[in-house]
């Protein structure tokens, strides 16, 4: 009788872990973690926002001139793609045709899923205009934008408009067999800052939570999207600590990678002291917490420190457990990457030659 219960039992417990598995199968967003976390080992990736459309000499031609196609300045600087490629949102929630850097969103949708295709990895920022005022994302003339696209707000209507654009769009991130792209996903990002109207000064903590969870409850429960995995990125803060980080953190169920989005817009000496204070808190906290960290955009205008990538922003990476740093885009009068032509070029060479960057040959088979 014993064998014949203890028989029963085991048969139980095999039926039962094997329709857990069934159930369990892993999503795209877990398995991009898992990618992420097992890259991070190796060192750490590096990203490009816009990285296929245009460049610091040339710009892009999107009436489907193939020479164009593919074309990168870091490609051009070292040989290789970035493993990580960014791209904007900014537009699609007005049904525009282009977003607000005039990239065409077919181009993003069709650069996107070449790059994932590829091997690499893609992330999706998204500068929505202002719901209330029509001005752009940095228009902070209103404080109550937050506050009326809640539930019960003047323009809730309307913002739910705006995100089932951005999921529409999401939706169609696929590829030719098709399975969703897994992807990156960033909102409301430097939102300790207070230039953008979801900022610090712009709603409260309340709010900021409300934004968050109604953004991504819309994307998970609504349209069911298990492709995105959700970056909390705030900016380069100087001085955070656990209970000032926490005030605005969506929670341990709604983040997967904390990001942080540093530039050097002061001194050196500054954005050193600043980052290393903010890196040592965030690696903390992400390892406690059991979250992926990354530099989500990163960067120094123009590149007036031709070596500043080696000397000032790689001995900082080294010390932390970053999964990626992402420079920003390379637009001519505004750009954060190297191109084959500029002083910084060779400081680039060296940064793609450490054995702990990652670019996408160095990914794509994992
Ligand atoms: C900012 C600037 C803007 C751009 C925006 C969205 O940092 O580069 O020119 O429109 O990002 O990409």
């Amino acid at each position: 009788m014993k064998k014949i219960i203890i028989w029963a039992l085991a048969g139980f417990m095999i039926t039962a872990c094997t329709t857990g598995n069934k159930q369990k199968e892993q999503t795209k967003d877990e398995l991009l973690k898992e990618r992420l976390a097992s890259l991070q080992q190796k060192g750490y990736m590096m990203g490009h926002q816009d990285d296929p459309f245009y460049g610091v000499t040339w710009k892009g031609t999107y009436a489907g001139d193939s020479a164009e196609l593919g074309r990168s300045d870091v490609l051009a600087t070292c040989g290789d793609y970035p493993a990580v490629m960014g791209f904007d949102l900014g537009g699609i929630e007005l049904d525009d045709a282009k977003n607000l850097d005039s990239v065409p969103f077919v181009r993003i949708h069709d650069e996107l899923i070449a790059h994932h295709q590829r091997g690499g990895i893609v992330t999706l920022s998204w500068h929505p205009r202002n719901p209330l005022t029509g001005g752009t994302a940095w228009d902070v003339s209103d404080t109550t934008v937050v506050k009326n696209i809640l539930p019960g707000g003047t323009q809730h209507e309307k913002f739910k408009t705006w995100m089932k654009r951005v999921g529409d769009f999401i939706g169609t991130l696929k590829t030719d067999d098709g399975q969703p792209v897994p992807i990156i996903f960033r909102p409301w990002h430097e939102n300790n800052g207070s230039w953008f109207w979801w900022g610090q000064k712009l709603c409260s903590d309340q709010e900021f939570h409300g934004l968050w969870n109604m953004l991504q409850d819309y994307m998970k429960e609504e349209r069911g999207f298990h492709n995105l995995l959700w970056s909390y990125s705030p900016n380069l803060d100087g001085g955070w600590n656990e209970e000032r980080f926490l005030q605005r953190y969506p929670g341990n169920d709604r983040v997967t990678l904390i990001g942080e989005d540093a530039y050097q817009w002061g001194t050196e000496e500054d954005f050193k002291t600043a980052l290393t204070a903010d890196l040592t808190f965030l690696s903390d906290f992400a390892t406690k917490n059991q979250k992926l960290l990354a530099m989500t955009e990163c960067g120094l205008k123009n590149m007036t420190d031709s070596t500043w990538w080696t000397r000032v922003l790689k001995p900082i990476m080294d010390q932390y457990p970053i999964c990626y740093f992402l420079l920003w885009r390379n637009y001519e009068k505004e750009y954060f990457g190297p191109s084959p032509e500029l002083p910084c070029a060779s400081d680039f060479k060296r940064l793609y030659e450490a054995d702990n960057t990652l670019f996408l040959k160095d990914i794509q088979n994992e």
